[in-house]
């Protein structure tokens, strides 16, 4: 019997439901992938900004990581929101001794609704980056962060980027092009071997895309976790979130800003209708 593919999310928890840990397992569930969770952090935030933000402590993270650990091992892992370098240590810690591969590191720093998701300074998030991002697989900055990153204002540049990629020890990096100014949404694959690889899809006017970084990065850790190349899990993973872009303007959860959504609504009132009982 062959068995379902098992992501795990280490990620912050967004109540609103639509970033963070919640966006990964809608995701994963939508892929066909379970999905396990390490919680780092708690947030309180809706569609307006975030709250508050605290760390669930070395104590239970330590405690989830072995948990799931020594029980269900993970075919790739997302990490997304890392609150403070004791977090990052620990991580690290685990994914050394546990021999974990086909990692995905989305590079969180502020939420999508407005706000820090993280207690550190500029200087300690550049040593998180110095702990994590060699152990990735894939490494997912949208252009703010690979700025913050780079520590520039300008342009980005293939050289620039290859530079971070050289000082950070990062294997592959996908640059999002979501906040550029083109009237396409371009995300660019820069991959270990020299080779670079554009991915591009029609720019949706929406103000629904809590949740497109989260649900990026998973749908691209679901594509490893099923055994596809780095290359098509990143494809299948644009088809993802544009298909969800497109959802959540069409299928708003709110009036004004809201979540990206994974799925199409499943038209349950249908089936009720029809009086089918049995699964299709
Ligand atoms: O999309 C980045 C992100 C990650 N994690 C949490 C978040 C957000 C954005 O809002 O809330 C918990």
């Amino acid at each position: 019997m062959s068995r379902v593919p098992v992501i795990l999310s280490i990620a912050g928890s967004d109540c609103s439901g639509g970033a963070g840990m919640q966006a990964d397992i809608k995701t994963s569930i939508a892929l066909g992938t379970y999905c396990t969770t390490v919680v780092t952090a708690v947030t309180a935030q809706n569609f307006k900004g975030v709250k508050g933000v605290e760390y669930v402590g070395e104590k239970m993270l330590r405690l989830q990581l072995r948990s799931i650990l020594d029980s269900i091992f993970p075919d790739a892992i997302k990490i997304g929101m890392i609150p403070c370098l004791e977090a990052a240590e620990i991580i690290k810690e685990y994914i050394e001794s546990y021999g974990l591969t086909n990692i995905i590191v989305d590079p969180v720093i502020t939420a999508t609704a407005g706000g820090s998701l993280s207690n550190e300074t500029l200087d300690s998030t550049f040593e998180i980056a110095r702990l994590l991002y060699p152990l990735s697989t894939l490494l997912t900055p949208n252009i703010p962060e690979i700025r913050r990153l780079s520590k520039t204002n300008v342009q980005i540049s293939s050289e620039s980027v290859r530079e971070l990629m050289d000082e950070y020890g990062i294997k592959n990096l996908l640059l999002k092009g979501g906040h550029s100014e083109s009237p396409v949404c371009e995300d660019i694959l820069y991959l270990n071997n020299g080779d670079i690889i554009a991915y591009t899809s029609p720019r949706i006017d929406s103000q629904h895309t809590h949740g497109t970084g989260c649900t990026l990065s998973t749908a691209i850790a679901c594509g490893l976790a099923n055994d596809k190349s780095l290359e098509d899990s990143v494809a299948q993973a644009k088809y993802i979130i544009t298909a969800a872009i497109k959802n959540g303007a069409e299928y708003p959860v709110f009036p004004e800003y809201g979540p990206v959504h994974q799925q199409p609504p499943i038209t349950l009132s249908r089936i009720c209708a029809q009086g089918r009982a049995s699964l299709p």
